[in-house]
């Protein structure tokens, strides 16, 4: 059997923090998965928001299946070791023309999580061009310190707490991670990256899978769950996911409400400001 990553992508993963493209999914995959969200973003009539966005594999069975592939599950464990747990899936849509942004930011700054082995995927289901928005990365910049962050909470930021990195980001040395439909981008949790706006005529829709090895704690929250996705947990930190048998299982609706409240809880720790929402 053929390694799932490469020496040299493994290398560069550890000097640079990312890789990509990954194939993920072909083409008829993705369609499955776009249909799937926006015939229930039809049925709700609008597009899927709020705390929709978070730990959605807990309300889409289709997301559950995606964050449990071995596409994306093969690669994670030569990452992060055999026993996997994935700690959030969000997805991450900007509608055609939208002036939508993330700023720049490490992820591992906010979340409570005592890892520095934090992968996240990020798998496009939708072209991600330069023209669409798709994710800049820092190379290297998931080595040393965190950076300090500032709360800016401005309206067009899709990050809770408008946050960004407070000391200069040298943005020449930045790359795009321009991702076609079923491929995905891995980049370290300590990783500084952004994205723009949305110029094209199509939504630029990407779902993110957080995943860390089970020694993982939560030392900010009291409470915090994740999903057992590969091997044992040995550690018990979290409360392990349920994994839904069809979409809003009533049961896994009210797991999905207090896990998404644990995470804002998390998210928004010494905040000024706190949105009802994640
Ligand atoms: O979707 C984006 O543009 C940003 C995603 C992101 O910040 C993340 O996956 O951590």
């Amino acid at each position: 059997m053929p390694k799932p990553l490469t020496d040299e992508i493994l290398s560069k993963y550890d000097r640079d923090g990312y890789f990509f493209p990954q194939k993920i999914l072909d083409d008829q995959q993705v369609a499955a998965c776009r249909t799937q969200l926006e015939k229930f973003e039809d049925s709700q009539g609008k597009p899927i928001g709020g705390s929709q966005r978070s730990k959605s594999h807990l309300l889409f069975k289709w997301v559950d299946d995606l964050m449990r592939n071995p596409a994306i599950l093969d690669p994670v464990e030569e990452l992060v070791g055999p026993n996997i747990l994935c700690w959030n899936t969000l997805f991450w849509v900007k509608e055609a023309h939208s002036p939508s942004f993330v700023s720049w930011h490490q992820d591992l700054r906010y979340w409570g999580l005592d890892t520095n082995d934090l992968v996240t995927v990020w798998l496009a289901l939708s072209p991600a061009t330069l023209e669409s928005g798709c994710m800049h990365v820092l190379p290297g910049s998931h080595r040393g310190e965190l950076m300090p962050h500032k709360d800016e909470f401005k309206n067009d930021n899709m990050l809770t707490r408008g946050q960004e990195i407070s000391v200069e980001v040298d943005e020449s040395k930045a790359v795009a991670m321009p991702l076609q439909p079923g491929c995905a981008s891995f980049h370290n949790g300590r990783l500084a990256h952004s994205s723009g706006p949305n110029q094209s005529t199509d939504r630029r829709i990407g779902i993110s899978f957080h995943y860390m090895p089970t020694s993982t704690d939560q030392v900010v929250g009291e409470w915090d769950s994740a999903a057992l996705v590969r091997g044992e947990d040995a550690f018990g930190h979290f409360v392990l996911a349920p994994q839904p048998a069809q979409d809003f299982d009533p049961e896994l609706v009210e797991f999905h409400q207090k896990a998404t409240d644990a995470v804002r809880d998390v998210l928004f720790k010494d905040a000024e400001k706190v949105r009802k929402t994640i």
